[in-house]
């Protein structure tokens, strides 16, 4: 009966180490730049996992007439930044849903947007 209940424990404890080992901070810097005439912000696919806790260093590297400032918005996550060159940002949140979320610059819908992946 004590092995049953040491096994017991041992398994609930590696399942809590499992968990505990899947969810992570991902901190990624994520540009803003002007290519060929096309704005946008790269890496345009973020992928994490749901449960962790993403950290995005936003940097506006984009020298334009337009006073340097570009947005930043997940609209699922309700993030919504505004980026200016030479001032970054830093954006943090839990990743708790699991899907594929549009991330744009909502000051200038051309411009192309991107994906945030979460994975389950
Ligand atoms: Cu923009």
């Amino acid at each position: 009966m004590k092995k049953l209940i040491l096994s017991a424990c041992a398994i609930l404890s590696l399942l809590t180490l499992a968990q505990t080992a899947a969810a992570a901070t991902q901190e990624i810097r994520v540009i803003a730049i002007e290519n060929a005439g096309v704005k946008f912000w790269l890496p345009s696919t973020i992928v994490v996992h749901k449960g962790d806790t993403v950290k995005l260093n936003l940097e506006n590297k984009i020298l334009d007439k337009a006073g340097n400032v570009h947005g930043f918005e997940i609209p699922d996550y309700k993030i919504m930044e505004v980026v200016e060159s030479g001032k970054p940002k830093v954006v943090e949140f839990k990743a708790d849903k699991a899907g594929i979320f549009t991330m744009k610059c909502q000051l200038h819908p051309a411009h192309m947007g991107g994906q945030l992946v979460v994975l389950e």
